[in-house]
């Protein structure tokens, strides 16, 4: 069974997402996401709209991911890697040469795949002007401990 890992927030998912998502499945069996958490996104300067929990069951949804993982910080790619038995990270080519995934080349391929153009989650909340979120809305309500 070939393991594919890849990371990222995948907020407010977009065709660009899904089809990142479905090429990086098509390079092995299982694809595994990291996703980063929202204290991750803090240190990355990025706010997403939807919280972790959110942006996870979304991802769960989606028929080319397998397993869904946090992604908390920077170092913990090599760790991910052997512990989940990864043959092949894969990032889109926004990330192409950056020293955080060609370390990885010591413990399996990296793969950029060619970044979907004309869409980003940054410009879809600048012409929909949204607003930062409030994090009761558009959320999927975690049950309450009975
Ligand atoms: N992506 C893409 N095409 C787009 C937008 C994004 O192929 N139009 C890809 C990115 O290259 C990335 C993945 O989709 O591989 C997720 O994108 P983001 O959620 O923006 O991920 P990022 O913030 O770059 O996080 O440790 C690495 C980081 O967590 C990556």
């Amino acid at each position: 069974m070939k393991r594919v890992l890849t990371y990222g927030t995948f907020d407010l998912l977009h065709y660009g997402h899904i089809r990142l998502l479905k090429r990086a499945k098509e390079l092995g069996d299982y694809l595994i996401v990291a996703l980063s958490t929202d204290e991750f996104n803090e240190i990355k300067h990025k706010k997403a709209y939807h919280n972790y929990e959110t942006r996870k069951k979304m991802l769960e949804a989606i028929r080319y991911v397998d397993l869904v993982i946090p992604e908390d910080n920077w170092e913990q790619k090599v760790s991910d890697v052997k512990k989940y038995y990864v043959d092949t990270v894969v990032m889109g080519s926004d990330w192409e040469n950056d020293e955080r995934f060609e370390a990885l080349r010591k413990y399996c391929d990296v793969v950029y795949l060619e970044r979907t153009e004309g869409v980003s989650t940054t410009k879809i909340k600048r012409e929909l002007g949204l607003q930062r979120a409030v994090n009761s809305v558009d959320q999927i309500p975690i049950p309450k401990h009975k």
